[in-house]
Order: C-alpha cells, then sequence, then structure tokens
C-alpha cells in the first residue's frame, strides 16, 4: 500500500472530482491519502479513515502586490512529503500543480515520485499563451508519468507544447453509488412539468467554451414541435447572458435555471436528452454522469467528446455550431421511444463496461506501482 498525496483545485468541476473520488476510492482499498489544497474538496464531504487534509494557507503582507498561493502550496507539499514520508504525489493540472510538485520535491529530502494527470484547460487555454507555455512544459516534462483524459487531449499536448513525452491516456469514471438512474416522479412535479413533457437537461459552468447559447437556440427550436422543459444546471460568467437569450427568445416559461445544485444525479434521472455542445472539452465528465443515468446525450465533435459519446449507439456527435443538426438527432430521440430507450440501456452499459470507477481506479494503481519501480 503506499502514501499518496493529491493535489488538485479542489472546487473545480470535473477535476476536482475525479481527484476527490479517486482519492476516496484509493482510502478504500488501503492506501493512505494525503489531500494538499486550498480547501475541503467539495466531495470530501464526511470522515474518511485513511485520508488527511493538508490546508494551505496564504499569509498576505503588504509587501506582497499578490498572495504567495502557488509558494504557499509549494512549501507545504514539500512539507507534508516529508513528515508523512509520502511515495507518490498525484497532481491535477500541469499549470501550476505539476511545477510547483517540482519544486515540492526539490525542497523535500525524499525521492517522491510526481504524477501528473492533465485535464484539458491548462492545455486547450492556457498553453496558446506563450508567457506560460515553457512552464507548462517544463511541469508536464519533468514529472515523472503523465496521464491525460482522452487520447485527444494526449494529441493536443504533444502538439501545443511540441513535446515527446510519453502520456498515459487514463479515462475518467463515475461513482456507479451516485449516479444511476433513481426514477422520481414527484420531482418533474415539483418544476411544473408535465409527465407527458420531455426534459432536456445542460449542466456546465457556464464559460464560453460551454457554448450554452448554442444550447437555448437548439431548445427552442426542439421545443416547437417537441413538448418539453429545458433544465439549465451550474453557474458561471455566461449565466446572465443566457438569462437574457431566454428571455428574447420568449421561452422563459420553458427553461429552469437551476444554478449550482449537489443532487445531479436526481436531476439526471427525470431528464431524456443531455446536451454538450461545447468547442473545448478534453473529455466531458457530465457526459459519463449522464449515461449512467440511462440519459443518451448529444455532443460536438470537439477533444475528447467523441471518445465518450458512441455516435448512433448511447448518442450523437454533431458538428461545432450546428444547431440544426443537433436539433434533427434531438427530435428523432425524443419522439421514437424504442430508440431512446435502446440508447438508454447501451448507455448505461458502456460506462460501466468502459468507465467504471474499479476499471480505472485499478489502471492509476498499475501507474502508481509502475512509478515506484522505476528508478
Ligand atoms: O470544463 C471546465 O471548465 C472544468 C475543467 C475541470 O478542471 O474540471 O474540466 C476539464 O476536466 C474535466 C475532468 O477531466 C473534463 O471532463 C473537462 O472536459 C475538462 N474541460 C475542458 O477541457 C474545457
Amino acid at each position: 500500500m503506499s502514501k499518496i498525496g493529491i493535489t488538485c483545485y479542489p472546487t473545480v468541476g470535473g477535476s476536482g472530482v475525479i481527484a476527490t473520488e479517486l482519492g476516496k476510492i484509493l482510502a478504500e482499498k488501503g492506501h493512505e491519502i494525503h489531500f494538499i489544497t486550498s480547501q475541503v474538496p467539495f466531495r470530501l464531504n464526511r470522515i474518511y479513515p485513511n485520508i488527511y487534509y493538508h490546508e494551505v494557507e496564504v499569509s498576505n503582507y503588504p509587501v506582497f502586490q499578490h498572495p504567495p498561493y502557488d509558494l504557499a502550496l509549494a512549501n507545504k507539499m514539500a512539507e507534508v512529503i516529508n513528515r508523512e514520508e509520502l511515495d507518490i504525489l498525484h497532481v491535477h493540472y500541469a499549470m501550476p500543480h505539476a511545477v510547483l510538485a517540482i519544486l515540492a520535491k526539490q525542497m523535500s529530502e525524499r525521492n517522491v515520485k510526481i504524477v501528473t494527470t492533465l485535464h484539458g484547460t491548462d492545455i486547450t487555454v492556457l498553453a496558446i499563451d506563450s508567457s506560460l507555455k515553457q512552464m507548462i512544459k517544463f511541469g508536464i516534462e519533468k514529472s515523472d508519468r503523465v496521464t491525460a483524459v482522452s487520447h485527444s487531449l494526449v494529441k493536443q499536448t504533444q502538439k501545443m507544447l511540441d513535446t515527446q513525452k510519453d502520456m498515459d491516456v487514463i479515462y475518467n469514471f463515475v461513482d456507479e453509488r451516485e449516479y444511476f438512474h433513481r426514477p422520481n416522479n414527484e420531482l418533474k412535479g415539483q418544476y411544473n412539468i408535465r409527465d407527458s413533457e420531455k426534459v432536456l437537461i445542460h449542466i456546465s459552468n457556464f464559460r464560453q467554451v460551454k457554448r450554452v447559447p448554442d444550447v437555448i437556440h437548439a431548445f427552442a427550436n426542439i421545443h416547437r414541435s417537441v413538448p418539453s422543459k429545458l433544465l439549465l444546471v451550474g453557474d458561471g460568467p455566461e449565466y446572465s447572458a443566457c438569462y437574457q437569450l431566454v428571455e428574447d427568445l420568449g421561452i422563459g416559461d420553458h427553461v429552469r435555471f437551476l444554478g449550482k445544485q449537489e443532487n445531479v444525479s436526481e436531476l439526471l434521472s427525470i431528464s431524456d436528452l443531455k446536451l454538450l455542445l461545447s468547442e473545448k472539452e478534453s473529455f466531458g465528465l457530465v457526459l459519463l454522469e449522464a449515461m449512467a443515468c440511462g440519459v443518451p446525450c448529444i455532443g460536438t465533435n470537439i477533444g475528447g467528446i467523441p471518445e465518450v459519446i458512441d455516435h448512433g449507439e448511447t448518442g450523437f456527435i454533431t458538428e461545432l455550431g450546428n444547431i440544426e443538426q443537433v436539433v434533427y438527432f434531438a427530435k428523432q430521440l425524443l419522439t421514437d421511444s424504442i430508440m431512446h430507450e435502446s440508447f438508454s440501456e447501451r448507455a448505461q452499459h458502456f460506462v460501466n463496461q468502459k468507465f467504471s470507477s474499479s476499471e480505472i481506479v485499478k489502471q492509476y494503481e498499475e501507474l502508481y506501482s509502475q512509478v515506484l519501480d522505476d528508478e
């Protein structure tokens, strides 16, 4: 059994979820897990034996223009590596976590192995910035092992950073104990949705890259011929603009803005179709969560999405910005109940086979044992 440190953005969407769920399952399997983060990760909501939490505290003195969070994190990592005698430090995101882990390793007295998982945003967004490119490349190349959440992200990373570093693809996974179809007839009623109406759902952090307006335009069209409601879950910079668009299109009575929600699996269980029409998406964890609850998905042919949705089997892939295509496929799925049922069953089966937590956590454990054998 190993002693593993984990650093992630504790409150950031999919990467925070994966890092925390991975830590929880590894702890259940007997590993000793040390989270080193600025806040308790939001999925770490009770006491777990074998899990320890080390908070990064940042002091702000008047001489500093900005509180030195990054350096405080590196310092805390070094402290935990030494005191807890960590074997592995697994960081999520190259920028800044891999870079800080390398600094921490140099400060510490142990040959701790650095494993970095790439989730996308640092590559697809930050690596475009030439002032950060060298730093991200350094973090990746100096890590002992690097994993990425899709083949598409590996290709993109190698191309954007011009690196030959070996990267293993380890897909994201779902917690089957949380994400499964749980019928709840009352919930639809609570949102004033009639039984006969179909429910479309979009979940994201409402950043521009998520293209939520495309979801709204597609829904406005679908709604003209299919009695339906749209659930918009999450919050972020584009939220107000989306609200305005819904008003302008005159579909306010049919769209529910739910903001950030904890029990997403319950909302997914009353949904018939999930839309993720992003222009950048290295994986799309929300797609897995939907499929695990039996919800077919429509997503764009971007990044890792085609690795998650099996076109014509568990959902459909559309061209970026092609709303008519989205509407066409959505209407097929929503008006043909036999087709919908078979997509829904295949989606659940596909997730359980390819993205189950046991299978994916096993892949991380194999990688850890390989890196510990490396000299
Ligand atoms: O999509 C975001 O804005 C959040 C970001 C994150 O850090 O959670 O998501 C990235 O990591 C997720 C988990 O691996 C992936 O499912 C998302 O596709 C990825 N987002 C992007 O690539 C834009």
